[in-house]
């Protein structure tokens, strides 16, 4: 299969670019990538010489430049990770986000759809809305109503229903899936648990918000991608599939035990003015995954947590440079000249 990976420079997207790229060697992967503050091409360092991956600079919300891509390679398949995905920052500026997450998906579907490409989009389980903390026997399944609580939410909700949409209407090939909150390598470091390490183990504070008694469902990014994996190869199309594994966390729990395990003091936690419209709880339901698919997570939170803790510690450049901003200048060396 030709695969084409949108947003491959990215946290999860970059992940899933290694995951296929080593268990595929006979599949071609395409990396498109607008590289924006969220994509660093040093993430993609240990497959960008193998023979069957290839980077491309480029925005998804660029039809024209999509539709003469989609012309050019002739996809088999496409994996759109590509997005605005901080929820932080689509309260700052919620348009970017209906820009990249709704029309940048928009823009995909109708090459897809002119190109007969299968369609997988990877959604959240933010789209959801949240759960309340005193219901602990509560889960998003598939058929939780959509209720979203922010810009982000809402305009990945809203790619969702696209997607939907070009399956009823047009016959397009698409699955979709909703995970929850991802941790492990290569994660940008505005994200809670990178950006608690970095902080950390710097010695600075630790911004907690509101009370630290969030709860969010963690899942190992290597779990994710296999996930994807199956639902792309094996999954029921038109469906969407949910992607967690069980693992709950208040943030306050996240925070203390990164501090334990770094051996700092729980006096570097600060408590800040808490996130406006602040999602209570996320907790997936993964049975249909599991029992169509036979999914499992190889991951808890306890292993996966000290992995992603060594991870940092082995790999100080890495983050080091993104704080810098020295990663930028990585892809004028890289690739500056050739495109
Ligand atoms: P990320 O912010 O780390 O990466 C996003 C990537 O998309 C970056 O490399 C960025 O340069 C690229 N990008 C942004 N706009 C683009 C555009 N217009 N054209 C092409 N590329 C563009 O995000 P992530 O955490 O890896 O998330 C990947 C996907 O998974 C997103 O769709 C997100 O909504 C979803 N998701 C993430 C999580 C999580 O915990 N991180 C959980 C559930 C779902
Ligand atoms: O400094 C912080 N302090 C803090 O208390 C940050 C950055 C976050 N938090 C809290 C907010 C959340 O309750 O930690 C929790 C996790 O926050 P984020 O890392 O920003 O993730 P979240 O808002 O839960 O969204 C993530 O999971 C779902 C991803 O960023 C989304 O892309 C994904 O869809």
């Amino acid at each position: 299969m030709k695969i084409l990976v949108t947003g491959g420079a990215g946290f999860i997207g970059g992940n899933f670019v290694h995951y296929m790229v080593n268990k595929y060697p006979e599949d071609q992967i395409v990396n498109l990538d607008l590289l924006t503050y969220a994509g660093n091409l040093e993430t993609l360092k240990p497959v960008e010489h193998k023979p069957n991956y290839k980077f491309v600079k480029g925005d998804i919300a660029d039809r024209d430049f999509i539709m003469d891509l989609f012309e050019k390679e002739q996809f088999d398949a496409v994996v759109n990770f590509a997005a605005e995905s901080h929820v932080d920052r689509s309260i700052e500026n919620p348009s970017i986000f209906v820009q990249t997450n709704v029309e940048g998906t928009v823009v995909l579907l109708d090459a897809a759809k002119k190109y007969n490409v299968r369609y997988h989009q990877v959604s959240t389980d933010e789209v959801y809305g949240d759960l309340p903390l005193d219901q602990p026997d509560l889960f998003f399944t598939e058929e939780t109503p959509l209720h979203t609580s922010s810009p982000y939410s809402s305009s990945k909700a809203s790619a969702d229903l696209f997607v939907l949409s070009y399956f009823r209407t047009f016959g397009l090939p698409v699955t979709i899936s909703r995970c929850s909150n991802n941790y492990g390598p290569y994660h940008f470091p505005e994200k809670l648990i990178p950006l608690m390490i970095s902080r950390a183990l710097a010695d600075e504070e630790l911004p907690v918000y509101g009370k630290g008694e969030n709860v969010r469902d963690w899942l190992h990014v290597e779990d994710h991608c296999q996930a994807i994996d199956l639902i792309l190869r094996k999954g029921r199309i038109g469906e969407v599939y949910n992607v967690g594994g069980h693992n709950e966390r208040t943030n306050l729990e996240v925070v203390k035990t990164i501090l334990k395990a770094l051996d700092k003091p729980e006096s570097l936690i600060k408590y800040v003015t808490d996130r406006p419209g602040h999602d209570m709880r996320y907790a997936i339901d993964p049975t249909k995954l599991e029992t169509e698919l036979g999914w499992k997570p190889t991951y808890n939170f306890d292993t996966g947590i000290a992995q992603t803790i060594q991870w940092y510690l082995d790999n100080e450049d890495w983050w080091k440079n993104i704080l810098s901003g020295e990663y930028a200048n990585y892809f004028e060396d890289m690739y500056g000249e050739r495109l």
